[in-house]
């Protein structure tokens, strides 16, 4: 892998996670930038905003390098949009509920592409972060992820330079990153430096041996199968009642965010630990937005409960019990 751009210097160096919201404390439909959850797996580099720029090469007629200034001028766009961490890159079974729900602000990915022209052969849009190290025990020379060119094209992919109208937080990857609605977060590559077009998927660390979730024999029939961590699946998250809630027997009202890539077209609610399921009422969704639902529940007797949230999305898709990065959430309460 070449690394385009001359090396960084990276400070703090290293992996930088901060989780600073429980699924109980995402009230806010919109989560403020400074609660936003923050993830970089090589560190924080220390880079100069003021002469930023990103080259935009490979499988494209007219390769070409804009500055900050040029994307400013260029028609400013916003999406509404979840915005999720897949969690742990080679554990897929375990859910970590790293979730926000964000309004982006930058410039239409497709509308710079096409104007950069798309060669026929183009399968794949490369964006590399300029951040390099260690991590895991693998080395990287830079980030460097990939996405299927026909999602770009759908529309709603950014190159991002606002969040919730505010500029974008250098720990957060000002002053560009990549943003595709609907797809996890760790395609949203921070500190954007280059894209480049191309007829394969990137061989870098983290699209091959991180974020590539392998498919059990079973559903394939091949061995050696393994599944992008692109798009998110149904998922959900009770925010009401808070776990160990000490309740009255009254009527209680039990809310959460849902969100798929494809949209939510239900939630189902169990007050039983799954042995029976009610419909809640689910709102639509705005974008690429989480949606909020919403049961009321009015216990029979005291004791112990245990609600749980199951969501399907447009595609079918219902949220396993466990072992998933979207599985099931359940919240244990006390109706005294
Ligand atoms: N350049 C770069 N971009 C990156 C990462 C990274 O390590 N380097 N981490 C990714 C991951 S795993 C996530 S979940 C999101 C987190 O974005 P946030 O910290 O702004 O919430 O950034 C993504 N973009
Ligand atoms: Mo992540």
């Amino acid at each position: 892998m070449t690394r385009p751009f001359p090396p960084v210097i990276l400070d703090p160096a290293g992996l930088q996670r901060r989780i600073p919201l429980a699924p109980h404390q995402l009230l806010d439909r919109i989560t403020p930038q400074r609660d936003l959850f923050l993830l970089a797996h090589l560190g924080i580099p220390r880079i100069d905003p003021a002469s930023w720029q990103i080259t935009i090469d490979g499988l494209v007629e007219r390769p070409s390098t804009l500055s900050l200034a040029a994307l400013h001028r260029l028609p400013k766009q916003t999406v509404e949009s979840f915005h999720e961490c897949a969690g742990y890159p080679r554990r897929p079974d375990i859910t970590t509920r790293r979730i926000a729900n964000v309004v982006w602000g930058g410039v239409d990915l497709a509308a710079v592409l096409r104007a950069a022209g798309i060669n026929d052969d183009a399968r794949y849009l490369w964006a590399y972060g300029v951040d390099h190290g260690t991590y895991d025990g693998t080395q990287a020379d830079c980030y460097l992820k990939d996405a299927p060119l026909t999602r770009i094209l759908e529309g709603g992919a950014l190159l991002a330079y606002e969040i919730n109208g505010e500029p974008l937080a250098l720990e957060h990857g000002g002053p560009l990153r990549l943003i595709i609605p609907g797809y996890y977060g760790t395609n949203a590559v921070k500190w954007l430096s280059r894209l480049e077009l191309a007829d394969r998927r990137a061989s870098g660390p983290f699209t091959t041996i991180f974020y590539n979730d392998p498919i059990p024999k079973a559903e394939t029939g091949a061995a050696d199968a393994s599944r992008p961590v692109w798009e998110v699946p149904a998922e959900s998250a009770i925010v009401a009642p808070a776990p160990d809630s000490i309740l009255r027997l009254e009527e209680i009202d039990i809310w959460g965010w849902a969100w798929a890539a494809a949209g939510v077209v239900g939630v189902e609610v169990s007050t039983d630990g799954g042995a029976s399921w009610r419909e809640a009422t689910v709102e639509p969704r705005a974008e690429w937005s989480w949606q909020r639902f919403r049961i009321s529940w009015e216990p029979e007797s005291v004791g112990r409960f245990m609600i749980m949230a199951r969501a399907t999305d447009a595609r079918g898709h219902v949220q396993p019990a466990r072992d998933a990065r979207n599985a099931i959430h359940a919240v244990a309460v006390e109706v005294r």
